[in-house]
């Protein structure tokens, strides 16, 4: 196994925002009349806002117009921009900091491969938005997770081939595109929910590059 990159997902990888975005779903479905609860949350996480909406939409049966549809996307942003007012630092995941310090003193390259269009801004929140070299996001692509475009133009930007990265991901639909896209996955979060990933870890913290490596062995 050659390892010549790592790939991270942004919400529920690097920083702790993934219970924003539910909030601020939990506010629209509210609006709409229905409770939104963390199972449904969970076929959401990592594909983007319109894909969210429509799919939270079929689930709770509601038809709405496009017009209707781009205002509903509009105020999620607003709720979920205002509780960024609260993000900083603190809010970088367990292990996150080591591991990209590993990373570089390795010169294994990284990059971002998120579904948001707020990503920049919240890596500019945390501070790490140097760390990467190459930040794909919710603005560069033209199709969603699970198709591997995201991960596919940061691979590209890197000058690696998938099977010399790994993604790292918290979501079903972000592993798949990791894997139909040919890269290594190591999961964020529970067996249970991230069936696919190759290894998963609750949090990376205490967690090495090395284990990693040993893990995808
Ligand atoms: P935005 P990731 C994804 O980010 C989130 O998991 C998902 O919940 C969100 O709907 C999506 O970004 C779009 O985000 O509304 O900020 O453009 O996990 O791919 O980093
Ligand atoms: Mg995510």
């Amino acid at each position: 196994m050659n390892i010549k990159a790592c790939i991270f997902d942004l919400d529920g990888v690097i920083v702790d925002t993934a219970v924003y975005h539910f909030k601020a779903w939990q506010g629209i479905a509210s609006s709409l009349g229905f409770d939104f609860t963390h199972d449904m949350n969970e076929k959401l996480k990592g594909i983007s806002r319109i894909d969210s909406l429509n799919m939270m939409l079929n689930m709770a049966n509601i038809h709405k117009t496009d017009q209707e549809k781009d205002e509903l996307c509009k105020v999620k942003n607003t709720y979920y921009q205002d509780s960024l007012n609260n993000i900083n630092e603190s809010a970088i995941l367990p292990g996150i900091t080591q591991l990209l310090e590993t990373l570089e003193s390795r010169r294994i390259k990284i990059a971002l491969g998120s579904a948001s269009k707020n990503a920049i801004k919240v890596l500019e929140l945390i501070g790490l938005k140097e760390n990467f070299e190459i930040i794909v996001d919710g603005n560069g692509v033209t199709r969603s997770k699970p198709d591997p475009e995201v991960f596919l133009n940061g691979a590209e930007g890197l000058g690696v081939q998938p099977n010399e990265s790994i993604v790292f991901e918290d979501s079903l639909k972000g592993l798949e595109a990791a894997i139909s896209g040919g890269f290594r996955t190591v999961g964020i979060g529970t067996a249970e929910n991230l069936p696919l990933a190759e290894v998963v870890y609750g949090n990376l913290s205490g967690i090495t590059f090395d284990d990693i490596l040993a893990a995808l062995n």
